[in-house]
């Protein structure tokens, strides 16, 4: 079980949120389903399958959006999977004074690397979108994400021409083991408007079980996909020499890279 953030903490984050986040209450009524059996996995995992890469670009729209929904139909609790409470020496440091020492790296192939303090992130325009994750061991859970579009951070650094893919680095060794989470998205997905930054889960700053103090939301992709404490984006030409080269930490393990819905 994760340790909740004391709130002192959960308080000085979102004053300095605040001019982004309203602090709305909302209504929040539905829970986690249980989609396993339902048509939407199925014709999801299908997909995944299936069909390769390659030849869901050629039938999805470059711009098609996830579908949005309802204040009514957020879930009261977010329900945390994988890494919830990261025990990394410096993620701890980052915890304990508020994330004020954390700064978002990015590097690679871009014409100007940056490194962003989460302060800066939020005077940037966000974008907040109410949508439904989907992870494979079959459940599935909606929440309100607010964040920078990837897009805005893209046209900031400048990636250079060779560029293909945005690899997101995370903080967490995955199950105590001796590897870091890491995820990829192609340039397509990268500038989709529904790829953002999120540093806020239905209108308060973003808790350490769901990814703090920045995951990825991309919303046409599975929940693997949705990288949580993200330190550094890498933009490459290829992700043959990052760990096992299969494009994410998952993908290593034997899950598809294409994970779209
Ligand atoms: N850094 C990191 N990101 C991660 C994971 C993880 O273990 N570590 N798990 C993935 C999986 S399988 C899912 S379903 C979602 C869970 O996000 P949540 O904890 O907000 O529900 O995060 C994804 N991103
Ligand atoms: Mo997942």
């Amino acid at each position: 079980m994760s340790k909740p953030e004391s709130s002192e903490q959960n308080r000085s984050r979102r004053r300095f949120l605040s001019g982004v986040v309203a602090l709305g209450a909302g209504s929040v009524l539905a829970g986690c389903d249980r989609i396993s059996g339902s048509a939407s996995v199925k014709r999801a995992l299908g997909s995944v399958e299936q069909l390769t890469y390659k030849a869901q670009r050629l039938i999805a729209s470059r711009q098609s959006l996830a579908q949005e929904f309802d204040k009514s139909q957020i879930a009261p609790v977010f329900r945390p999977n994988g890494t919830t409470n990261p025990q990394e020496g410096y993620y701890r440091a980052w915890v304990a004074n508020d994330f004020a020492d954390w700064r978002l790296t990015i590097d690679g192939l871009v014409e100007e690397p940056m490194t962003l303090s989460l302060e800066e992130l939020g005077a940037m325009p966000s974008r907040t979108q109410i949508t439904r994750h989907d992870c494979v061991e079959g459940w599935s859970c909606i929440g309100q994400w607010t964040g920078v579009p990837l897009a805005d951070l893209l046209d900031r650094v400048r990636p250079r021409d060779q560029a293909r893919f945005v690899v997101f680095h995370c903080a967490d060794h995955t199950y105590g083991g001796s590897d870091l989470y890491y995820e990829s998205l192609d340039m397509v997905e990268s500038y989709h408007p529904q790829t953002i930054l999120a540093y806020a889960l239905n209108d308060a700053a973003l808790p350490v079980a769901n990814g703090a103090p920045l995951r990825l939301r991309a919303e046409r992709q599975l929940g693997y996909k949705q990288a949580k404490y993200v330190m550094r984006l890498e933009l490459v030409e290829s992700f043959k020499d990052i760990q096992r080269g299969k494009g994410g930490y998952w993908e290593d393990r034997g899950y598809n890279w294409w994970a779209g819905i």
